[in-house]
């Protein structure tokens, strides 16, 4: 049985040396894809040396330069898909997910298409952020919940657990946004699919190490692909 994680990482070498190791321990079955573009600060080649230390436990894909979030997991699910891994999982490097909700979020697989990590149900919240980033992240999900429809509270945050018959299911090279908007995209196609989803309360707490890297030209975008979905949902309901 193999569990994949994907981690797409763009100069998180002071966090992947350690998150690696943390989400591995979890389970014995957990097999980690880092999908790194590049980074300038060396993330890449450090993920070579952590796949040397814990054989057939971890693959890099190394891309080429920035390319977006939404197209670095495209290729970490092509690669998880490939394996046959169930469920496949992604998470971001920077510990905002922290590796110790994974055995719940494993727990809950079994029985949902998809859990989510999130912030926005009981029991859930953020840590540390400021009001603008709470006041980002709460205007985007209520957009995507209202214009959309979405019924997921968290329908932002990259910590998922995705059975692997609904990957498979999911057209995934249709999907538009190639940046932080896939993840909209993706729950957004996962509920048009008639996907059961289970929402699993995390704290997110904010990173530690290393920057951020939403611009406004990615916030932009996201608005973009809200907008075009919405399109979508009105001319075909
Ligand atoms: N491969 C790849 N990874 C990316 C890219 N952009 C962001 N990431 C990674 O995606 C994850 C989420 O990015 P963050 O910058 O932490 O975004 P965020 O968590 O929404 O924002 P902060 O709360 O400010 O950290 C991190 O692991 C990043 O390293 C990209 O273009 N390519
Ligand atoms: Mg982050």
């Amino acid at each position: 049985m193999t569990i994949a994680f994907i981690i797409p990482t763009y100069n998180e070498r002071e966090n992947i040396v350690d998150l690696v190791p943390a989400v591995l321990a979890q389970n014995d079955d957990i097999h980690v894809i880092v999908v790194d573009d590049n980074s300038p600060d060396g993330t890449g080649e450090l993920v070579e040396e952590l796949a040397e230390k814990f054989p057939g436990r971890v693959a890099v894909i190394h891309r080429a330069g920035k390319l977006g979030l939404g197209t670095a997991y495209r290729a970490g699910f092509q690669l998880a898909i490939e394996w046959g891994a169930d469920p496949i999982c992604t998470m971001d490097a920077d510990f905002s997910h922290d590796p110790r909700y994974i055995p719940a979020m494993l727990k809950d697989s079994p029985l949902h298409d998809l859990v989510i990590g999130s912030r926005y149900v009981p029991g859930g919240g953020v840590r540390n952020w400021g009001w603008h980033r709470k006041l980002l992240s709460k205007g985007a999900n209520l957009v995507a919940r209202t214009l959309l429809g979405l019924e997921a509270h968290d329908c932002t945050g990259g910590f998922r657990a995705y059975r692997l018959g609904l990957l498979q299911s999911l057209h995934l090279d249709e999907i538009q946004a190639d940046g932080y908007s896939y993840l909209v995209e993706m729950l957004f196609r996962c509920q048009r699919a008639g996907t059961k989803i289970k929402e699993v309360p995390i704290i997110f707490e904010d990173r530690r190490r290393g920057a951020s890297k939403i611009s406004q030209k990615e916030i932009l975008k996201a608005m973009g692909t809200v907008a075009h979905l919405a399109l979508t949902r009105l001319t075909r309901d």
